[in-house]
């Protein structure tokens, strides 16, 4: 049934928690028609004997939820995270206990490092035996306390009575604070026992209250700043309203990379990228950091008392973690950058337009990347000639992808889903399988290397099943390509474990029913994309055959331009490579 025409439950910010009436009903039925009542319309999932009560209860809830099964439950939990980055909103995957939780853990570690709200529902044993390392199938020693390492908020669903509580509760942990997963676990022989069941209304978030000091004085800062710079990470990913207007009124570069890109739309002059930010980064003065963690600036390119740190984070933990900042701002970016939108104009300096300065300076760092970068921003343009403005563009860990965090244009928020500091190679292709169909509205394209699209290449099984028109590109260079770079300039030429034995990637595409080709040139791969873009019942693999490509790495590991030289151990002066 098309997402459309699927009756839609309400998600108030804040409502008092109201409950229906009890009814009969097994602890599987309350927990679905709870992720029901939360807004859940699409469970990714694989299933086994300790879920049948689970699928049970799935199938009769297929016209309000629909069950969305994968080929390897990595591919379940991805693309549960590839539909929360792509809406914003909570997503849910169900798998079974031991190998099924634990063939997903690296998507619930992403979800994790990226604050994005995805719900696991992980099978168990029987209930008394659970602990006692009796040899049940699936028996994972402390999958609890597994779990527990892996998301920060966690239960086992005791009784069907509580089921929906339960759920009520996981959802709003992931929606409150630093956004992020949680996970339920529940036994075999839990899930069918049936009770009294009152399902429980979504419950209200608690915002903190904003901090009117904390906000006069980040004002205060702000307004009296010669070179003020904004810096976005994915917290500011609701905020882009704001972000844009506190830009304007104060003349701040913002500066996006990787997950606060398109906070600001790259055609705005004062949208910066990464070298041009660190180029302008001794000079700043004050600092206004947005839902990052701001660890380059930390670590690479250094910090002292000339400069003003504001920190604005939902994570009360958070700006104090590095080094405490001038001013802390605690709570949702959106309401907390208002405030200080109407703070700021009691202190604001008269500010000249930076725009034609930045516009040069941008003009001469696309020059450069042309020079330096020439093949990966060749794609890379033809992606962005045909991805619609709308469209989301899905990264990996690749050459193309790389360049990408550099050079490629974003206009709007949620349409650059990058992986974050995991950096994990292989979440491309079946996260991207998940945006697209959590949105099937726009196109979204996933981009890979040969190296990476085949950990989930057995997914595009998935995407023909559930009929997921997603186009991907895979840049074949036959090699682990950034590993195989690695070793030639810096152990010489010594490869090991770098080149690769691939499939022919358009019989392979093919061989499923999915639409494929190869584009041997910028211009065949627009066409490619145009053709991709207008099949919307059917998955398009394009296959880009590709050399070896120039390194991106000098771009991203600036040395430090302010504060002492401190090395981090083990990392070296640059900090790491993926
Ligand atoms: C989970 C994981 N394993 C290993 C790595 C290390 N790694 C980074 S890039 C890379 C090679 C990527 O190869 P490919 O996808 O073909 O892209 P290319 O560099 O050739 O463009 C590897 C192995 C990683 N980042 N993540
Ligand atoms: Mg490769």
């Amino acid at each position: 049934m098309p997402k459309s025409k699927l009756p839609k439950a309400k998600q108030p910010k804040s409502r008092p928690p109201k409950s229906d009436p009890p009814v009969p009903m097994t602890t599987a039925e309350a927990t679905v028609g709870s992720l029901v009542g939360h807004g859940i319309d699409a469970i990714y999932a694989l299933p086994g004997v300790q879920n049948d009560h689970l699928f049970d209860a799935l199938f009769k809830a297929s016209n309000r939820i629909r069950t969305v099964h994968t080929r390897h439950e990595q591919g379940a939990a991805y693309m549960a995270l590839g539909a929360a980055l792509a809406t914003g909103k909570p997503q849910a995957f169900a798998v079974v206990p031991g190998p099924g939780l634990l063939n997903s853990a690296a998507a619930l570690l992403t979800a994790y490092s990226m604050n994005a709200p995805v719900l696991a529902l992980v099978g168990q044993i029987p209930e008394r035996d659970i602990g006692r390392d009796l040899g049940h199938l699936h028996e994972l020693r402390d999958q609890a306390g597994i779990i527990a390492r892996l998301v920060d908020h966690s239960a086992r669903i005791p009784t069907p009575e509580t089921a929906s509580r339960l759920v009520a509760q996981a959802m709003r942990a992931m929606r409150s604070g630093r956004r992020g997963p949680a996970a339920l676990e529940c036994a075999i022989d839990v899930w069918g026992k049936a009770g009294a069941v009152a399902l429980q209304a979504p419950l209200a978030l608690s915002e903190p209250a904003i901090d009117e000091d904390a906000i006069l004085a980040a004002a205060k800062r702000l307004g009296a700043a010669r070179n003020p710079m904004i810096i976005c990470g994915a917290g500011a990913q609701d905020a882009a309203r704001e972000v844009t207007e506190l830009s304007g009124m104060l003349q701040a570069p913002v500066l996006g990379y990787r997950r606060g890109r398109g906070l600001l739309d790259s055609r705005d002059p004062l949208s910066v990228t990464l070298p041009l930010a660190h180029e302008l980064w001794a000079k700043t003065d004050v600092v206004l950091a947005v839902g990052t963690r701001l660890l380059m600036q930390h670590r690479q390119w250094g910090i002292d008392d000339d400069l003003a740190v504001i920190r604005l984070d939902a994570d009360p933990d958070e700006p104090n973690r590095l080094r405490p900042p001038a001013v802390a701002l605690i709570g949702d970016a959106g309401p907390i950058l208002r405030r200080l939108i109407a703070a700021l104009p009691a202190d604001n300096l008269k500010r000249r337009s930076r725009k034609s300065e930045m516009s040069q300076r941008q003009g001469v760092w696309r020059q450069r990347f042309e020079e330096a970068l020439a093949p990966q921003v060749a794609w890379l343009d033809a992606i962005r000639a045909e991805l619609p403005e709308d469209g989301i563009y899905v990264d990996e860990v690749t050459q193309i992808g790389f360049a990408s965090r550099l050079a490629f244009p974003v206009y709007r928020p949620r349409t650059f889903l990058s992986p974050g500091y995991q950096d994990n190679l292989g979440w491309g292709f079946a996260t991207a399988l998940g945006a697209q169909h959590a949105r099937p509205d726009v196109p979204v394209v996933s981009i890979n290397g040969d190296g990476g699209f085949m950990f989930t290449a057995n997914e595009l099984a998935t995407a023909m099943r559930h009929r997921i028109p997603l186009t991907t590109i895979v840049f074949n260079d036959g090699a682990f390509g950034n590993v195989r770079r690695i070793q030639e300039i810096q152990y010489g030429k010594r490869l090991i474990a770098c080149d690769l034995a691939d499939p022919d990637f358009v019989r392979f595409a093919d061989s499923f029913g999915a639409a494929a080709e190869r584009a041997k040139s910028p211009a065949a791969l627009r066409a490619a994309l145009r053709r991709a873009f207008k099949r919307r019942d059917i998955p398009t693999v394009i296959e880009v055959p590709v050399g070896p490509m120039p390194s991106p790495w000098k771009f991203i590991l600036a040395p430090r331009v302010r504060g002492e030289a401190r090395e981090t151990p083990g990392l070296g002066p640059a900090g790491p490579t993926p």
